[in-house]
């Protein structure tokens, strides 16, 4: 299985409700490992631009208008099929469907407060992760 990176965000909701650590509790018991992170306030014009693919889209702004109400962690995470893994460990988008166990099904507050977001692809997480962080800020973990 290929080692990957992927994207995570903690979002305002998740932050406010104090879990960064229980949720990167939850990355690293599952082999996935940290190599990029830091705390960041959006700008509407950056979250504008992160969600640039749903801009139009009747939830569009209420999704910026939350992601910008408060600070988020933004990470970028290593391991085996870790795209993938990462999304299971989230759950499906619509906390309604999220299995139990999984982040959105503990920490959703709504479809649009969702508390985390992770990549759906390796090209999205490299375009996402290069969004957030310059390259020097990436650190190796898995050889
Ligand atoms: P993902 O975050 O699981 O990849 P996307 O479809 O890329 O899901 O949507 C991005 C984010 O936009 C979701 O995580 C959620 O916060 C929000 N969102 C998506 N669809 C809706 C919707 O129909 N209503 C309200 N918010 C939505």
């Amino acid at each position: 299985m290929a080692i990957e990176r992927t994207f995570s965000i903690i979002k305002p909701n998740a932050v406010a409700k104090n879990v960064i650590g229980n949720i990167f509790a939850r990355f690293e018991t599952a082999g996935l490992k940290i190599v990029a992170t830091k705390m960041v306030h959006l700008s509407s014009e950056q979250a504008q631009g992160f969600y640039a693919e749903h801009a139009g889209k009747p939830f569009f702004d209420g999704l910026v208008a939350f992601m910008t109400s408060g600070p988020i962690v933004v990470s970028a995470l290593e391991g085996e099929d870790a795209v993938r893994r990462h999304r299971e460990i989230l759950g499906a988008t619509n906390p309604a469907n999220a299995l139990a166990g999984t982040l959105r099904a503990d920490y959703a507050d709504s479809l649009t407060e969702n508390g985390t977001h992770g990549s759906d692809s390796v090209e999205s997480a490299a375009r996402e992760i290069a969004y957030f962080f310059a390259e020097g800020e990436v650190c190796p973990r898995t050889r």
